[in-house]
């Protein structure tokens, strides 16, 4: 089944649209609540059933749905349908050791296609284009959900995924990739090795990107669409909600992110006080999902800081914009595309005898990649000579966990700074996203 726009679908008067979130939100609520003993619980104490839910503002009645509760309901506690009829899982970083499980049901793998599909086309892939696909493949959703999406539209996909960067720029230039969807970081990274192989992307056949998975600025758009040689475009979504495909910028305009509004409602709230924002303010994104049958989500917190705008755009879209998003407000840290919580690798490091319960997270930017370093203290009797051998073990455990790749280094006891206050894990020395 391929997908085609749909301007009824894209365009449709903010009243239509309106009506059909309504009609939409009320069937997510419904089935949140008979099919999730959380939802209905939490529903049931604040004295709230399903029809109570008669106009789009009676949302901010509902409770907020955050990670934790997919790490407490761990693995498959939220899901609204039996293991049995879901085809697939993929799963995230949670908080500590333990992911973040997310399941589609055969309908949920068919939306999220065609919404890929339709955030692909709004970046300016064209049926017939080869796509080269470098986003991970396997339990991140950036991979698959390329992949499913370019071939609803009738693209060639080149599942790559990441890595061998030196090969990914042989196959872009011999396939004739016209997109390119990767990580913005790992865009300036094969850049970076295509110049020092002497090929000059800029004369391929490139012309669109779809980045994201991680915050990026203005300032690396021009960079990445200077030494490419392309238009580069902002793409978003979370595991949680459904994966990439929540929200892309358009060709036309690469003004902010439109969030595709039949199929979830956004609200921005005060992450402080937990109250609606107006437009344009900005503050957390938090959203609901409307046409999902295995995870319905009600309220998600997302963490993500951003604010959104409804003025028309330039492409004729009515469907809102998120404006780019420039952090998050808990602790987690994206490093090279992959979502990386303090709490997890503290729960690798206390887990190793020889090291001491202190530590600290060094990020940096090197090159246009990001660098993790770990540093530990050894704990007290254990030998200079041992530094060496325990660093080597915490990288290890640290690489099969997480699936990221840090130096760890070890520290005589005493070395790492104490605080005050709230002990400081991580110094984040990556220059900020505008
Ligand atoms: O990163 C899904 C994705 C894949 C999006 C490929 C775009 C392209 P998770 O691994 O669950 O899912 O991580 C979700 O990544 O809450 C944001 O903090 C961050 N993020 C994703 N897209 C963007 C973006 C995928 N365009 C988390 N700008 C989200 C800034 C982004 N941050």
């Amino acid at each position: 089944m391929s997908w085609r726009y749909d301007p009824a679908a894209e365009t449709m008067p903010r009243e239509r649209l309106a009506a059909l979130q309504l009609e939409r939100l009320r069937e997510t609520v419904k089935n949140a609540y008979e099919n999730v003993p959380l939802h209905r619980e939490r529903m049931k104490a604040l004295g709230l059933e399903p029809g109570d839910i008669r106009s789009l503002d009676d949302v901010a009645k509902l409770p907020f749905t955050l990670k934790s509760d997919l790490r407490d309901h761990y693995p498959f506690g939220l899901f609204a349908r039996p293991r049995e009829q879901l085809l697939r899982l993929h799963a995230s970083s949670g908080t500590t050791g333990k992911p973040t499980v997310v399941g589609y049901t055969a309908r949920d793998l068919d939306t999220w296609s065609d919404l890929m599909a339709r955030s692909m086309a709004c970046g300016g892939a064209r049926p017939g284009d080869v796509v080269h696909n470098a986003y991970g493949y396997g339990l991140f959703t950036g991979g698959l959900g390329a992949h499913y999406g370019g071939e609803r539209l009738g693209t060639t996909v080149v599942p790559m995924s990441g890595g061998a960067t030196e090969r990914q720029v042989l196959l872009i230039m011999d396939f004739g990739a016209r997109v390119l969807c990767c990580t913005p970081s790992y865009a300036l990274a094969i850049a970076e090795v295509a110049e020092k192989q002497g090929v000059d992307l800029r004369r391929s056949k490139l012309e669109v990107g779809l980045f994201g998975a991680e915050p990026w600025s203005e300032a690396m758009r021009k960079e990445i669409e200077a030494r490419l040689g392309l238009k580069a475009v902002d793409i978003y979504g979370l595991s949680e909600i459904l994966g990439p495909g929540v929200a892309c910028e358009c060709f036309e305009a690469q003004a902010g992110l439109h969030g595709w509004e039949d199929h979830f409602l956004f609200e921005v709230i005060d992450p402080e006080t937990g109250k609606p924002l107006a437009e344009g303010e900005r503050g957390e994104l938090v959203i609901t999902t409307l046409t999902k049958e295995a995870l319905p989500m009600i309220r998600y917190r997302t963490r993500d800081v951003t604010s959104v705008t409804r003025e028309p755009c330039a492409c004729g879209r009515t469907h809102l914009r998120i404006r780019r998003i420039t952090g998050r407000n808990d602790d987690m840290l994206i490093i090279r595309g992959v979502n990386v919580y303090p709490s997890q690798i503290e729960a690798v490091l206390v887990g190793l005898p020889e090291i001491a319960p202190h530590y600290q997270l060094v990020v940096e930017r090197r090159g246009n990649l990001d660098h993790l370093a770990v540093e530990v203290e050894a704990a007290p009797g254990v030998p200079a000579d041992r530094y060496g051998p325990v660093a080597e073990s915490a990288r290890h455990h640290i690489k099969s966990m997480i699936g990221i790749t840090t130096d760890v280094v070890v520290k005589a006891p005493g070395e790492i700074p104490r605080s005050q206050g709230k002990a400081v894990r991580v110094r984040d020395l990556r220059p900020r996203s505008a």
